[in-house]
């Protein structure tokens, strides 16, 4: 593991000596993923390094502000899909960075990167053995988002932030802080001041978690499903016939901290035959251990999980049996 001025000064050293830098936000990407990711953009703009970033979801499974995002900067920042990649003129000398994410799993390049010395991973999610191999690993589960580590690097290495891409990183931080209310340190609030001073302008980031009024309703009934375990740690278990998107499970487990639970989970079944799990903390549990146990992971803050071939019950029945006193840490 490197710190961050070693991640600047490798960053630095290594994408002059590349030809193209690829970045790779995680899978089903929202506001940190491709705010981090178009800020790293800028990182190659520097060096004069054509960049892209790949994002291979399917138009209809996008979040809607992240499409927005993606709409307006496609060209700009050359966002482009899995074919689209395979397509550019590829060769050993590419860079590849993954930022928000570092498993295998999560991300759509996972057969292509085997490169550990062309590899670097930039995120807040804890390392485990699913973690993509690399000899640049800047992990830091206590930074707020990799909003918040990207724009950090940028200053780290005087680059001027342009007030579009301040807006998107703003948005990747208040989304991982559930709006600037959870796991919000000095150094937060210290780059959302620079953010700020680069020219994002709040009403704009808040314009952009802008709701759908049905698809807030679904979320605020998976809310009323809400039960209290041990402590305060809350289940909501959505029945098996309704599919969720991860999004809304995320949203409801976000919304039902308000009520001064520890750990929230919502267990969703989200089409394709799989049971997904989001899970949020304030800070008295971490959530990502608990989903570490059932084959996902996470930070402290935040954590997710999908098993198939069962049914949101027998997940949400699962759960509750390992929601033991021993994650309770305070
Ligand atoms: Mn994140």
């Amino acid at each position: 593991m490197i710190d961050i001025k070693n991640l600047k000064i490798n960053l630095e050293n290594i994408i002059p000596l590349c030809e193209k830098v690829i970045i790779v936000p995680h899978k089903f990407a929202d506001f940190d993923a491709i705010g981090s990711a178009i800020g790293l953009s800028l990182l190659a703009r520097k060096f004069k390094k054509p960049s892209y970033i790949i994002d291979n979801d399917p138009l209809d499974k996008m979040e809607a502000g992240v499409k927005i995002i993606v709409d307006e900067t496609s060209k700009e920042f050359n966002i482009i899909n899995r074919d689209k990649y395979l397509n550019l003129s590829l060769n050993d000398n590419n860079l590849f960075i993954l930022t928000d994410v570092n498993k295998k799993y999560l991300i759509y390049l996972e057969d292509l990167i085997n490169n550990p010395d062309k590899t670097f991973i930039l995120d807040h999610h804890e390392a485990d053995n699913n973690t993509l191999e690399s000899n640049y690993k800047y992990i830091d589960p206590s930074a707020s988002s990799a909003s918040e580590i990207v724009t950090k690097l940028l200053s780290l290495s005087k680059i001027k932030i342009p007030s579009n891409v301040a807006k998107y990183l703003l948005a990747g931080i208040y989304l991982d802080t559930n709006k600037l209310t959870k796991n919000v340190t000095s150094e937060t609030m210290k780059m959302v001041a620079k953010l700020l001073e680069s020219g994002a302008v709040m009403s704009d980031v808040i314009n952009l978690f802008k709701e759908d009024y049905y698809s807030d309703r679904r979320v605020q009934e998976l809310v009323s499903k809400i039960k209290m375990f041990n402590y305060s740690l809350a289940v909501i278990v959505a029945n098996n016939e309704d599919e969720y998107s991860r999004e809304e499970l995320a949203k409801a487990a976000d919304y039902a901290l308000k009520y001064g639970c520890d750990g929230v989970f919502s267990v969703g079944n989200i089409g394709d035959n799989t049971i997904s799990i989001s899970a949020r903390s304030n800070s008295g549990v971490n959530v990502g251990m608990i989903m570490q146990e059932l084959g996902g992971g996470g930070n402290q803050f935040s954590g997710a999980t999908k098993i198939i071939n069962s049914t949101s019950e027998e997940v949400g029945e699962k759960l509750k049996n390992i929601l033991t006193p021993r994650y309770y840490n305070r």
